[in-house]
Order: structure tokens, then C-alpha cells, then sequence
């Protein structure tokens, strides 16, 4: 790779290169994100449960994009699946795209009002994710899930709403499969 390259390794599924940064999300850093306080406290924090790489050129500014790619681990929280945090855009307009890449999730999508639906994520799949709505994927597979993204780059990250009032709904295994709970 040239220093001056920035390349998308679609198998590998990673970025490398000019412009890319990269985020480590560990146990640790999401308590109070899955539901089991138990199960979170008898698992072994230091795991790795999502890594994002992101092509970062204009910074944030109006009418710029950012490129990014999110590998979510397979794993559980007791039953539930290893999930991103999931926000809303600060700037709540701000649309984004979302294609899967390598395994199988669920992107779980959320309005304002608390409806929320699922889609179902594979190579291939294409998701549109409209503004004013809060997104999470989880890895409902059993490899890691590879997920591209495509958003502007002034649209910024409202963790807070997500944090304080959660999804209304979870997805965790039941019987061996995936199943949607409504809270
Ligand atoms: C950014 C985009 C993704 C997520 C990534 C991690 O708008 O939606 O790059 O940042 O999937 O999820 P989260 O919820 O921790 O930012
Ligand atoms: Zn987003």
C-alpha cells in the first residue's frame, strides 16, 4: 500500500491508508448498553465488540461526506447480541447509507416517537437510513458482521437520547434465533 493511497479492502473489510481513523469499542466501554446487568458483569470486559475505521478527508463541514466501515464481533450479552451503542444525528436531518458486507445482522432503526422496525442485513443488502432516525446494528451471526456506511459530514452524534431512553426494541436469541423484544 502507498502512504498516499487509501485503499477499501472489501474481503477484509477494513480501510487502510491517507485520511483513515479508527475507533475500539471494548465491554468495558458500554455499560448499560445491553440489558442483563448481570450477564454484562459476568462477561469478560476487555472484549472486542466493534471496531470502526472511517475515511475522514473535509472534517466536519456542511456538504462533505465521511466513508466508514464497522465490524461488529459475534458474541452475546447473556441472550442478547453484540450490538453498536446506535444514535441519532446531532443534526437530526442528516441521512445515511448503510450496506452489508460480510455476515448477518439486523440494523434496527427507530423514529422520534419511539416506532421502531428492523431490516435484514447480508452481502449485499442496502439500507437507506432516512434523518430524525436512530440506528444501531447488531450481529445476529456467527462471524463477524461487516458493515459499509456513507454519511455527511456535518451530521454529528447524538449518543445521549440513546443512552438515557434506549431502543424500544432488542434483539436477543430465543430458541436459538434471533427474536425482536418490544420495551
Ligand atoms: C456513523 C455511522 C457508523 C457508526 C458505527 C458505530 O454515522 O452510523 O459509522 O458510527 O456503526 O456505531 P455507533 O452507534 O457506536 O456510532
Ligand atoms: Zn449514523
Amino acid at each position: 500500500m502507498s502512504l498516499y493511497v487509501t485503499e477499501f479492502h472489501n474481503a477484509a473489510g477494513s480501510l487502510t491508508g491517507n485520511h483513515v481513523t479508527s475507533s475500539v469499542r471494548r465491554l468495558k466501554e458500554l455499560n448499560g448498553v445491553f440489558l442483563s446487568k448481570e450477564a454484562y458483569d459476568r462477561s469478560d470486559l476487555e472484549q472486542v465488540v466493534y471496531e470502526v475505521e472511517m475515511h475522514n478527508v473535509c472534517g466536519n463541514v456542511e456538504g462533505g461526506l465521511y466513508f466508514g466501515v464497522s465490524r461488529i464481533s459475534p458474541g452475546k450479552v447473556g441472550d442478547e447480541y453484540f450490538m453498536t451503542k446506535g444514535h441519532f444525528h446531532e443534526k437530526r436531518n442528516r441521512g445515511e447509507y448503510y450496506w452489508g458486507i460480510r455476515g448477518k445482522g439486523m440494523l434496527v432503526l427507530m423514529d422520534e416517537n419511539r416506532e421502531a422496525y428492523t431490516e435484514d442485513v447480508f452481502p449485499g443488502s442496502l439500507h437507506y437510513i432516512p434523518g430524525h432516525i436512530a440506528h444501531r446494528l447488531v450481529n445476529i451471526g456467527e462471524v463477524t458482521l461487516v458493515v459499509g456506511a456513507c454519511w455527511p459530514s456535518d451530521a454529528g452524534h447524538d449518543y445521549d437520547t440513546i443512552q438515557t431512553e434506549g431502543f424500544s426494541i432488542r434483539v436477543m436469541e430465543q430458541d436459538g434465533n434471533p427474536s425482536i423484544m418490544h420495551y
